[in-house]
């Protein structure tokens, strides 16, 4: 449990761990002390070129309708509703795919999940686990098919890999809207050594870019919006002198003639680099083809479940809490429900752009309901509802549950301190109202640590954990 504590992943560290307290747990610690046939990324195992579930070799597959093979007896919500859309959620498997998902299916678009499951095979990488038990995705979408009537088919496939059937999906499928999480998303992951920076660019640019190609190659593209999620790190943190537009700036070039560009990108990890240059795609696609593109950069996520995903056990979103992909409030959570002191990295002093999960799901709603014109620049967005420098939300946490802070070496390479004020004017004109921390934390720690249940819970799982590692 103390390993868990004392043992963040980060770039600094990759290769020989050496912040103080670095813990002998290769679950907590990461690629650093794995032996590197145990570190292989995903490319190894994604390179099997397995069948896809439910998706047809075959030349008719174009044609033919994708399911899992178990899909529910689900009331199809009627193709005449008003606003129905048939929409592709890649990532659909993920943290913030997979209640996106539900959301938008519950609002009653035909939706139709693609993963290529990668996400959980980093879990047997890294050695540790969602600490919510997650169901295969057959179950998730027979579940969710028999709680809400509506069904999700779901479809396995590489983006960045299986481009064929990608395109063959969406010749055949012609979604309305196609919302892209499917990239690799961990900063400190991304920079633990060549081999997980190779996968993640190739994973990231490469699966945008054949989804861009694809989009164009099957005549979509005045048809089709994609909407991505990119990341407020695109903008550099302390980097803009003041509040942080949503996307493009007006500069005046030599000569003082006008224009108005993309904000700077100021990438902080090869994941965040990544990001940047799908914005550069976008730009390419959406002026050379006509795409419709929206890009949402978004803030940090916190908090586990939805309203849907809170609608069946066996629909539970992930929530992780290791150094690599658990993100700063939910480790802060954790760590309070278990009244281990909070990990904050060096002074505190970093100020980042938060958001709840189900704004998450809302906020793409949204997006979908707002598409640009075809031939439009790329629509930008900021995801965010707040922002709050990490000491603050250690004495947030700490204040709500009694847990010590403790202030350990910053494992990143990132500014010490930084100002961030981020507009976000366009999402709250079209409805968005978030929830805020000060509300909801207030839930998500009466979870963690009000519930006896839930705390014996965690304490077997990190047992679990420790023993199998
Ligand atoms: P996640 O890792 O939980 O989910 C990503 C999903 O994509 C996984 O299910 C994975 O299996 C799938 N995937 C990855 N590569 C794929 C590929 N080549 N083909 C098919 N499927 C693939 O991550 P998340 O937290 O849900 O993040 C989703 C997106 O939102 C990411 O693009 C991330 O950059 C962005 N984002 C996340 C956060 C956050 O705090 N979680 C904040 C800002 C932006
Ligand atoms: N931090 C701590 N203690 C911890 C963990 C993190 O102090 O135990 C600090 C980090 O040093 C960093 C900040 O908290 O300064 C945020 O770290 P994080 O791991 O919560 O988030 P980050 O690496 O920025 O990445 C997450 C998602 C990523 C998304 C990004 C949005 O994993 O997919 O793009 O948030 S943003 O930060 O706005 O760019």
């Amino acid at each position: 449990m103390a390993a868990f504590v004392a043992a963040p992943a980060g770039w600094r560290v990759a290769g020989s761990p050496s912040s103080p307290g670095v813990a002998a747990k290769a679950w907590v610690t990461g690629a650093a002390s794995r032996p590197a046939a145990a570190a292989a990324s995903p490319p190894a195992s994604a390179g099997r070129r397995r069948r896809p579930m439910g998706v047809r070799m075959d030349a008719a597959a174009a044609a033919t309708p994708m399911t899992n093979g178990t899909a529910p007896a689900a009331t199809a919500p009627s193709p005449s509703e008003p606003g129905r859309k048939t929409v592709l959620v890649l990532g659909g498997d993920g943290f913030c795919g997979w209640p996106t998902a539900l959301h938008l299916s519950e609002a009653g678009h035909d939706v139709i999940i693609v993963d290529n499951l990668s996400r959980r095979k980093i879990d047997l990488e890294l050695e540790c686990a969602s600490l919510t038990p997650i169901a295969s995705m057959n179950e998730r979408v027979r579940v969710w098919g028999d709680v809400s009537g509506r069904e999700i088919r779901f479809v396995r496939l590489d983006v960045a890999r299986d481009y064929d059937l990608l395109a063959a999906l969406l010749a055949a499928e012609r979604p309305d809207a196609i919302v892209h999480f499917a990239e690799q998303r961990a900063a400190p992951y991304s920079m633990k050594g060549a081999r997980e920076k190779r996968y993640t660019v190739d994973n990231n640019v490469g699966g945008t870019h054949n989804l861009l190609a694809a989009v164009v190659e099957s005549g979509l593209a005045a048809h089709t919006h994609v909407v991505h999620l990119g990341t407020m790190g695109v903008y550099g943190y302390g980097t803009s002198g003041g509040e942080i537009p949503e996307g493009y700036i007006d500069v005046l070039l030599p000569g003082g003639r006008p224009s108005k560009i993309l904000h700077p990108a100021y990438p902080g990890s090869v994941y965040h680099a990544t990001k940047c240059l799908d914005a550069l795609l976008f730009q390419f696609y959406s002026r050379n083809d006509g795409l419709r593109v929206t890009d949402l950069h978004q803030g940090i996520v916190w908090g586990t479940n939805t309203a849907a995903t809170g609608r069946d056990e066996r629909l539970i979103n992930r929530f992780d809490y290791d150094g690599d992909y658990g993100t700063v409030l939910n480790r802060f959570l954790v760590q309070a429900a278990l009244d281990i002191p909070l990990t904050v990295y060096g002074t505190g002093g970093q100020t980042r752009a938060f958001i709840h999960i189900s704004d998450t799901a809302k906020c793409v709603a949204l997006a979908i309901g707002n598409p640009p014109e075809a031939g439009a620049p790329v629509e930008i967005f900021n995801q965010v509802a707040e922002t709050h420098r990490v000491r603050d939300l250690a004495a947030l946490v700490a204040a709500k549950t009694g847990v010590k802070v403790a202030n350990i070496a910053n494992p990143r390479n990132e500014a010490a301190e930084n100002e961030l004020e981020v507009a976000n004017a366009k999402f709250r004109s079209l409805g968005y109202d978030p929830v805020t921390l000060e509300a909801g934390l207030l839930d998500e720690v009466a979870l963690a640590k009000g519930d006896e249940a839930t705390l014996r819970k965690l304490r077997e799982v990190l047992q679990e954990q420790s023993l199998s590692s």
